[in-house]
């Protein structure tokens, strides 16, 4: 397993609509390994493949508060089964310190296959559901900070990009 780096906005990559997974290989396996370790290492809750630059439908996400119960989602489905929206305040590690409210969903369907390729189907609520439907954006090419206003998500942009320069010149 290994820690990969996770691409901050403005990133290109973080656009790209990201590609169906034909087969729930050991190699696909070893990215999602890749990607929970990172995860972790980055104190996230979730993290879709785009984000360590890999254009493929797959999210792992934890949200245990011991933090060891890793999910794994691949080619995931979302239907909303509801039109009750709840504002929640996001963050994304490809925006790392930028933290507004979106608006989405409470209750959703997802669909997906999980670490060993079988067909699954959850209900999804409250965190839960905000952290799939930020992820399965993610697989759209789309960051959070999309829905916010063009003064707010340039501002978000500049400041990432600021923190970015002065990690690498503490490096
Ligand atoms: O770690 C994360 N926390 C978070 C908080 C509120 C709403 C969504 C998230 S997901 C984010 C990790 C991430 O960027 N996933 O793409
Ligand atoms: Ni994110």
């Amino acid at each position: 397993m290994a820690v990969r780096e996770i691409l901050t906005v403005p990133d290109a990559r973080l656009k790209l609509v990201s590609k169906p997974v034909e087969a729930v290989d050991d190699a696909l396996r070893a990215l999602m390994d890749d990607m929970v370790e990172t995860m972790y290492e980055a104190d996230g809750i979730g993290l879709a493949a785009i984000q360590v630059g890999v254009d493929k439908r797959v999210i792992v996400m934890d949200l245990s508060d011991d933090r060891d119960d890793p999910k794994y989602y691949v080619n995931p489905v979302i239907t909303p089964l509801t039109e009750d929206l709840k504002p929640y305040q996001e963050g994304c590690l490809s925006v790392p310190d930028v933290f507004d409210d979106v608006e989405r969903p409470v209750r959703v369907k997802v669909e997906y296959l999980d670490y060993d390729g079988e067909p699954r189907e959850e209900i999804a609520e409250d965190l839960f559901a905000v952290c799939i439907q930020h992820e399965m954006d993610h697989l759209e090419g789309v960051v959070f900070i999309d829905y916010l206003s063009k003064l707010k998500r340039d501002r978000a942009v500049k400041k990432v990009q600021k923190l970015v320069r002065h990690r690498a010149a503490a490096e």
